[in-house]
């Protein structure tokens, strides 16, 4: 199953970014959400990711509350590791620092609440290297 994900995964990739630059986007309700970052895939250490929030006419939603989780499952005896951290917004994009501490794969929740709306959430795997 893992291997199946990380396939999909390196496929939205390919089609998605064909320069250095990866990119997902992701229908939720009324919104669409795009989530992009510069490198192929996460980059191991700090660096800055861009959600940017649509609303169905293309319209820049900008005074969402975006958090950003950020997850190592547990493996070989190590436990696991859980960030979270808050995205701000500028120029229509959120932007959020992650630091990411080691190679390997990482469940990415981006959890976007619009006001007086129930919080939504968009997931994705990467594979940080
Ligand atoms: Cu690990």
């Amino acid at each position: 199953m893992k291997k199946l994900i990380l396939s999909l995964v390196s496929c939205l990739f390919f089609i998605a970014a064909p320069s250095h630059a990866f990119e997902f986007i992701e229908d939720l309700g009324e919104m669409k959400v795009k989530f992009t970052g510069s490198g192929n895939t996460l980059q191991i250490g700090k660096q800055d990711v861009a959600i940017e929030i649509l609303d169905s006419q293309g319209r820049a939603i900008t005074d969402a509350n975006v958090k950003v989780y950020y997850r190592m499952p547990p493996m070989g005896g190590m436990p696991p590791m859980n960030y979270k951290t808050n995205a701000t917004i500028t120029d229509n994009n959120y932007k959020a620092n992650l630091n990411v501490k080691m190679g390997g794969q990482w469940n990415i929740k981006l959890k976007i609440k619009l006001k007086g709306e129930k919080s939504k959430n968009m997931k994705l795997v990467l594979n940080a290297s």
